[in-house]
């Protein structure tokens, strides 16, 4: 009989159409991811791809760094080395190296050993294990995100048990930080509560405080005990230079306070698809970090059980030898000068055209992103009638961009803000 054979279909099956996932409804495409899958499907040969902040060459190619191909080869004809698993908190010596980058080689809170580093899975999988040792062991559970921010955030902490509210952060009629209503809406969060800063190049608007708002920032959440997470995606790509892209980050690492720092490789080493990135937490003391640590390990290990050896082997190599450590700041900089480039040649070309509207912002911003301040009707017919994909809100990454698409995206730009106001 053939209900006494185990593998035969269950007579339940046949109810959802063959499949017990026939209810599933499809979902959308991601905001930012979605624009690339987009864009993959459409046949144009004049398209352009300005949606994922990803860098490419003037030819328009993806970039592996010479410095990553070199660090790849000394990997390779090394016997010694293994594919062990790593430890759940990942290479000890890239977790080193990484708190070195971020907090500086003389960082008091590395020398006193009170800094817990874990290797994560790139920037994204530390925000995450941040956010859920936050929600196991922090008193206060709401993160404060700055309104507008990379679209990933509220939904890495919301699944990661915090509560997600918003600080106001950009002004969009200044095209400029809007510094009073950041102040105001930080005095008024609950004491303790977590903040969510981005260290440089703040995504998607392009706008960073300067060093004097970072110190009044500072004053204000250490006043109120605000417990600051840094995201750090793109330090060198803002200046160019890794030390001064960190200085917010080393502002509040100086004054002896507590705070969560979440690294990113995937854009400053162009390690995107190797997925390294690490989690730092700054604690008062040895003992604490110790503590910590242990705990990272228990949100770690069910979740992932322990990260990828490739990219943490390569950031480590990098990061250790002098020569190839000098080598990868002549390359970032080299990447950071040509957005620059982009953004002067952008702007140029706009003003020539004589396109209506101020867009001094392009050249003021910095960071990998323009805000354009087009509105998502102008940004649906730049993609339809011109190829070009960008993500809704106006933002366009300027490592897409090269001297040859620089004209059709001004045509592009032109025709929608005189057509579509
Ligand atoms: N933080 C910020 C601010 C950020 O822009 C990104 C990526 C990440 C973290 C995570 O990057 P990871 O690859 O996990 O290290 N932003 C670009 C790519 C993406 O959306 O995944 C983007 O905004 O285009």
């Amino acid at each position: 009989m053939a209900s006494q054979n185990p593998i035969a279909p269950s007579p339940a099956a046949g109810i959802y159409g063959g499949s017990v996932f026939a209810n599933v409804v499809q979902a959308p495409e991601d905001p930012i991811l979605g624009v690339t899958v987009a864009y993959n499907k459409d046949p144009s040969p004049v398209k352009v791809n300005l949606g994922v902040g990803a860098y490419r060459t003037e030819e328009g190619k993806p970039l592996v760094l010479n410095v990553v191909r070199r660090a790849e080869q000394l990997l390779v004809n090394d016997p010694s080395r293994v594919k062990e698993y790593l430890p759940i908190t990942g290479l000890a010596d890239f977790n080193k190296l990484s708190a070195k980058l971020i907090f500086g080689a003389d960082s008091p809170a590395i020398q006193e050993n009170r800094v817990a580093t874990v290797q994560c899975l790139s920037g994204t999988g530390s925000l995450r294990v941040g956010g859920e040792f936050l929600a196991r062991h922090y008193h206060e559970r709401t993160i404060y995100i700055p309104q507008p921010t990379w679209g990933n955030h509220p939904k890495v902490f919301t699944l990661a048990g915090l509560s997600v509210k918003t600080y106001r952060y950009y002004d969009p009629t200044t095209r400029g930080l809007n510094f009073e209503g950041l102040l105001a809406d930080l005095s008024a969060a609950p004491p303790g509560a977590i903040v969510l800063l981005h260290a440089c190049a703040h995504n998607p608007t392009g706008v960073d405080p300067t060093l004097d708002q970072w110190e009044q920032i500072r004053l204000l959440m250490r006043s109120k005990g605000l417990l600051p997470f840094f995201d750090s995606a793109y330090q060198g790509f803002a200046s160019g230079n890794l030390d001064a892209d960190a200085q917010s980050v080393r502002m509040f690492v100086a004054d002896g306070g507590e705070c969560l720092t979440a690294q990113s490789y995937a854009k400053n080493m162009g390690l995107y698809g190797e997925r390294v990135g690490a989690l730092s937490i700054v604690c008062k003391s040895a003992d604490v970090a110790t503590r910590v640590e242990s705990q990272l390990k228990l949100v770690i290990r069910p979740m992932y059980s322990n990260p990828p050896i490739h990219g943490a082997s390569i950031v480590a190599t990098i990061l250790k030898d002098r020569e190839l450590y000098h080598e990868w700041t002549i390359e970032l900089k080299a990447m950071a000068d040509r957005i620059i480039n982009m953004r002067q040649q952008l702007f140029d070309a706009l003003r020539a055209r004589g396109t209506p509207g101020d867009w001094s912002h392009i050249i003021k911003q910095i960071g990998m992103f323009t805000f354009t301040g087009l509105n998502t009707e102008q940004v649906t017919f730049m993609t339809k009638e011109y190829h070009i994909y960008m993500t809704s809100d106006g933002r366009i990454s300027m490592a897409g961009l090269s001297s040859k698409t620089v004209p059709h995206l001004v045509d592009a730009i032109h025709a929608a803000v005189t057509r579509m106001k």
